[in-house]
C-alpha cells in the first residue's frame, strides 16, 4: 500500500497534527511525507489544489485515492490497520465517540484557531504578512474570523465564542472522566484523543492550561496522560515548538493571559448554566 500525506511540520498545526498523531498511534511509519509550508503558499499550487480544492492541509492519498478532512483521514487510517483499534467495537460506544469528534470539529477547531490568532499570530507576525495571506484565503468565514481577532483582540466576539466552545468541551470531558477511567471513551484510547489532543496542545503552548483547567482536575489529569504519549511528544520536535519560555507562543500567551482571563471570568459569570 502507498500512503502519501500532505502535512505541516509545526507544533501548532492542529489539523495536520491530528493525522501525524493518529499515524504514530497506529504504528504506521512507512508513509510518504509531503511536507508543506503555508507561508510559502504550497497549498495554492495547481497540483495541490487538484487534491484539495479548499487549499487546506492535511490531505491523504492512499493508493491513488484522495481523502480530505483531518478527522475523516484519522478514521480512515484506523480502518486501514486493525491494531490497535482507535474506535470502540460496540456500535453505541462508536456513535458516542462520533459525537465527541463532531464537537471537536464544529467547535474545538475554530476555538483553537481563534486563540492561536489572538496570541501568536497577532503578536508575532507582521500585519503586512497577514494582509498578504488574507488576499489568498479561500474561505470567507476564516477570513472574517482572522481579521476580527487581529483587529479587535480580546474584544472580538469570536474570542468569547472560543472561550464558550472550550468551556463546553471541558465541562463535558470532566463529566466523562469522573468515573476514574483514563480516556474519554473509558478504558480505550480512541480517535476522541487523537482528534482533540493537538487542539489542546496549542493551549498548553500558550501556558493557558494551568489557569483554564484549574476547575477541571479530571481533564487536567487526562491531558497529562495524553501529553506523555510518544505520539504527542513528537510534536515538540517540530520547528515552532514552545518548549522555550522565549518562544513566540510562550511570549504571546503571557502577554495575552491577563485580558483573556478577564474574558474567561466574564463568560463563567454570565454563562454558568451553559453547555
Ligand atoms: N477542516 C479541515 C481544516 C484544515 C485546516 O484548516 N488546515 C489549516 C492548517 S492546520 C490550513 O490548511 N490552513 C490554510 C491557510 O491558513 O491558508 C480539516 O480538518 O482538515
Amino acid at each position: 500500500m502507498t500512503l502519501e500525506v500532505y502535512y505541516l511540520e509545526e507544533t501548532d498545526s492542529i489539523c495536520s497534527n491530528r493525522v501525524v498523531v493518529t499515524l504514530a498511534e497506529k504504528g504506521i511509519d512507512d508513509w510518504i511525507r509531503h511536507k508543506m509550508v503555508l507561508m510559502s503558499g504550497d497549498q495554492f499550487t495547481r497540483e495541490y489544489l487538484a487534491l484539495n480544492p479548499h487549499a487546506q492541509v492535511p490531505t491523504l492519498v492512499h493508493n491513488g485515492s484522495v481523502i480530505r478532512e483531518s478527522s475523516i483521514i484519522c478514521s480512515y487510517l484506523d480502518d486501514l490497520e486493525p491494531d490497535p483499534p482507535l474506535k470502540p467495537a460496540d456500535p453505541v460506544e462508536r456513535a458516542h465517540m462520533q459525537e465527541w469528534l463532531k464537537l471537536f470539529d464544529e467547535r474545538g477547531y475554530e476555538a483553537t484557531a481563534v486563540i492561536n490568532f489572538l496570541t501568536k499570530f497577532r503578536l508575532a507576525e507582521s500585519i503586512e504578512k497577514l494582509e498578504e495571506r488574507w488576499k489568498f484565503v479561500t474561505n470567507i468565514d476564516r477570513l472574517y474570523r482572522q481579521q476580527s481577532v487581529i483587529r479587535e483582540a480580546t474584544e472580538s466576539p469570536y474570542v468569547m465564542r472560543a472561550i464558550g466552545a472550550w468551556e463546553t468541551i471541558f465541562k463535558l470531558m470532566e463529566k466523562a472522566l469522573a468515573d476514574g477511567q483514563p480516556w474519554i471513551m473509558g478504558e480505550q484510547f480512541t480517535l476522541a484523543e487523537t482528534v482533540s489532543a493537538p487542539l489542546v496542545k496549542v493551549l498548553e503552548m500558550l501556558r493557558f492550561l494551568d489557569f483554564w483547567l484549574a476547575p477541571y482536575p479530571n481533564t487536567r489529569a487526562w491531558w497529562d496522560r495524553v501529553a506523555a504519549r510518544p505520539s504527542m511528544q513528537q510534536l515538540d520536535t517540530f520547528p515552532n515548538n514552545a518548549l522555550d519560555e522565549d518562544s513566540p507562543h510562550a511570549v504571546a500567551g503571557r502577554k495575552t493571559a491577563p485580558a483573556f482571563r478577564e474574558k474567561l471570568d466574564e463568560y463563567r459569570a454570565k454563562f454558568a448554566h451553559a453547555y
